[in-house]
């Protein structure tokens, strides 16, 4: 469908005609538009824009990366649509392994999602085979590789379902999680939660690279001084500020 660039949704419509394509592909999961959607909702509320918070959560993202010994980013089918380009960047920089993990897992699917990686320029990506299981999750979410996601101490989970990300704490790695839902299970169980659209998100931890690549001292300090809870309200403060602000406008 051609959509006018006047139109004054025009990223929006952009972005969803992409992803029914990469529905038709096979690289998004029918049930990826439904979370897609309730992403945008979401965002509508944020303005379209990253906030403070997300962007205090993606410094403190980006440094816990860097201090990681074996850090690795979980890549599902809407990720991979939305931000595949801006994963493999950030994994070459931070020096993390890339892996698919599927919730509507097959063959098929694993082969496509990580097909599109290889095709943005990821190398060695994991997923392909499986060879250990992440206790206590009930979906096929719960395969993952032993050199990647079972042996990481931190993992970085983007639109992420919260049984999963649940048992990755519980396992003992430290979650940074993206999702623009701050009540969703998963940005309240994770450690670190950006509350942002995935591929602002990870295109701003690209950008903040530089500094917390020079700066050991800084990365500890803005690591050690985070508090997830505080940040998560913040997010949800700066949401019922917006929706007041715009009942405000209405009022006689
Ligand atoms: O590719 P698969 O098979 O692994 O399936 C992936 C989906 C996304 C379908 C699966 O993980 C799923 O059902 O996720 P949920 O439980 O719907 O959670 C997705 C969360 O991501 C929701 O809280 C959404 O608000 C949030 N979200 C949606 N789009 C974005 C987003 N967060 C950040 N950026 C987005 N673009």
């Amino acid at each position: 469908m051609q959509v006018s660039k006047d139109h004054p949704r025009y990223h929006s419509l952009v972005t969803r005609e992409m992803m029914s394509d990469m529905v038709k592909e096979g690289i998004v999961a029918p049930t990826g538009l439904i979370a897609h959607g309730r992403g945008e909702a979401f965002d509508y509320l944020l303005g379209e824009v990253t906030s403070d918070s997300a962007r205090c959560a993606e410094r403190v993202a980006v440094a816990l990366m860097l201090e990681a010994r074996n850090p690795v980013i979980s890549v599902n089918g809407n990720t991979a649509a939305l931000a595949g380009k801006e994963v493999v960047a950030l994994s070459k920089l931070v020096k993390a392994k890339i892996e698919v993990n599927l919730f509507h897992r097959s063959l098929e699917r694993m082969e496509k999602v990580v097909g599109h990686m290889e095709s943005l320029g990821a190398k060695d990506v994991l997923g392909r085979h499986p060879d250990a299981i992440v206790p206590g999750i009930a979906s096929d979410r719960a395969k993952c590789t032993k050199a990647g996601i079972f042996s990481a101490d931190v993992v970085l989970v983007p639109l992420e379902d919260g049984d999963r990300a649940g048992a990755l704490v519980q396992l003992g790695k430290k979650v940074i999680a993206i999702d623009l839902n701050p009540l969703s299970r998963t940005a309240r169980v994770a450690q670190i939660t950006i509350v942002d659209e995935v591929a602002r998100a990870i295109a701003n931890m690209i950008t903040m690279w530089p500094e917390l690549s020079r700066d050991e001292a800084i990365r500890k300090k803005i690591i050690s001084d985070f508090n997830n809870r505080a940040n998560l309200t913040r997010s949800l403060e700066l949401m019922c500020s917006r929706l007041t602000e715009l009942a405000d406008e209405g009022k006689p």
